[in-house]
């Protein structure tokens, strides 16, 4: 096979960076402090065990080991709650005209998420059937930056490395994608994206003549 497409979901696909600094926000006022949404921005693309231990930094709180794993499963309940009531009114702008453009041209698809969550995400907005692969946070043992969920994301839609391409909204995600040699594509902000291969805005900025331009690379 000669292409495939790797796509991080939170941010790239969905907005759940919200209902995340939502559910990370009541458990700091919890905990007696605040959190802001320019700090939710360091949460993008970490695991949820990084981002308790910033939070908890943040917050100058020490915790004990049975507090911290506490914590982790308050702050993914909260979250939960509102995944709950998602649908597919949620799917970012032109991400299904992307993929079904994909799709016909038979290029394989994968998901590379930091989340564990990633499945019952997708099952909500109804996207499941594009991926042909979903390499998760249940399915890595080193975070973004480090390249592993790329890597096997890769190795399991039978593609190598750098004839990969990668969406994705973190600069974690980014240097992760550039650590794999793969084409490395921002969804964002280019001020912030830096190291990104190419930056857009969002997907309803990237036109067909730029997917086939990155099919027939
Ligand atoms: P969960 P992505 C990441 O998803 C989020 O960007 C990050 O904020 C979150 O902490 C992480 O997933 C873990 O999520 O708590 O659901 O396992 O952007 O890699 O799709
Ligand atoms: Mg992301």
């Amino acid at each position: 096979r000669e292409v495939g497409f790797i796509f991080d979901l939170d941010g790239v696909i969905v907005d759940t960076a919200k209902y995340h600094f939502l559910a990370w926000r009541k458990l700091a006022n919890e905990l007696g402090f605040e959190f802001t949404k320019e700090q939710n921005e360091m949460f993008k693309g970490v695991s949820r065990r990084r981002c308790l231990e910033i939070l908890l930094d943040i917050g100058g709180v020490t915790a004990t080991t049975e507090q911290f794993n506490r914590w982790l499963i308050e702050k993914n309940e909260d979250y939960l709650s509102y995944i709950e009531k998602m649908d597919q009114s949620e799917i970012l702008p032109d991400v299904e005209r992307v993929l079904s453009y994909l799709r016909s041209k038979n290029i394989p698809i994968a998901l590379g998420s930091a989340s564990k969550n990633a499945i019952p995400i997708l099952e909500k907005v109804k996207l499941t059937d594009f991926f042909e692969v979903v390499v998760d946070g249940n399915h890595v043992t080193k975070a973004k930056p480090d390249p592993e969920v790329f890597m096997i994301a890769a190795k399991q839609i039978g593609v190598s490395a750098q004839n990969c391409v990668v969406f994705e909204d973190a600069i974690a995600g980014i240097e992760a994608a550039n650590k794999a040699k793969m084409v490395s594509i921002g969804i964002g902000d280019a001020q912030v994206l830096t190291s990104a291969d190419y930056v857009f805005k969002n997907f309803t900025e990237m036109d067909t003549s730029f997917l086939d331009k990155l099919i027939n690379q």
